[in-house]
C-alpha cells in the first residue's frame, strides 16, 4: 500500500529501529513506548486489520505470533512476563491500518486494560 506508514517502514523508506526482520514480518520499537519494552510486530504483507484475515491467513498469522513469542524470549522477557495486544478498529485503540502486535514487558500490567 503506498500510503501505508508501517509499509514504509517495512520498504525502509521510514526510520525505525529494527529487532526482528525476517521473510515474512518485521518488529519494531514503538515510538511512543507504553511500557520499557515496547515492539510492534508487523506482516510484511499489508492487512490493514485483524477483521480482514481470512481463512487462508492462518499460517502467516501463526507464523507472525510465533515470532513475537520467539522475540520475546530473545528480548529477555520471559522472567517478567510481557503482554501481546492487537487492537482492531478505532474503537479498540487502532490508530495505523496494517496489522500489528503490540509486545509490552517492563512493568506490571493491569486487568481489565484500560
Ligand atoms: P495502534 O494504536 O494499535 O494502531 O498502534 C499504533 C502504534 O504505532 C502506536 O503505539 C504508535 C506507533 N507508531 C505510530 N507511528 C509510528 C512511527 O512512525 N514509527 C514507530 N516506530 N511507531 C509508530
Amino acid at each position: 500500500m503506498n500510503d501505508c506508514l508501517f509499509c514504509k517502514i517495512a520498504a525502509g523508506q521510514i526510520p525505525a529501529e529494527i529487532v526482528l526482520d525476517s521473510r515474512d514480518a518485521l518488529a519494531f520499537r514503538d515510538l511512543d513506548p507504553q511500557a520499557p519494552q515496547h515492539v510492534l510486530i508487523i506482516p510484511k504483507r499489508h492487512i490493514s486489520r485483524l477483521a480482514d484475515l481470512r481463512g487462508d491467513d492462518a499460517p502467516a498469522v501463526g507464523s507472525l505470533m510465533t515470532q513475537a513469542v520467539k522475540l520475546a524470549h530473545d528480548l529477555g522477557m520471559d522472567e517478567a512476563g510481557y503482554r501481546l495486544v492487537i487492537n482492531n478498529g478505532e474503537t479498540a485503540g487502532q490508530s495505523v491500518w496494517h496489522l500489528h502486535i503490540h509486545l509490552l514487558s517492563g512493568r506490571p500490567f493491569h486487568w481489565p486494560p484500560g
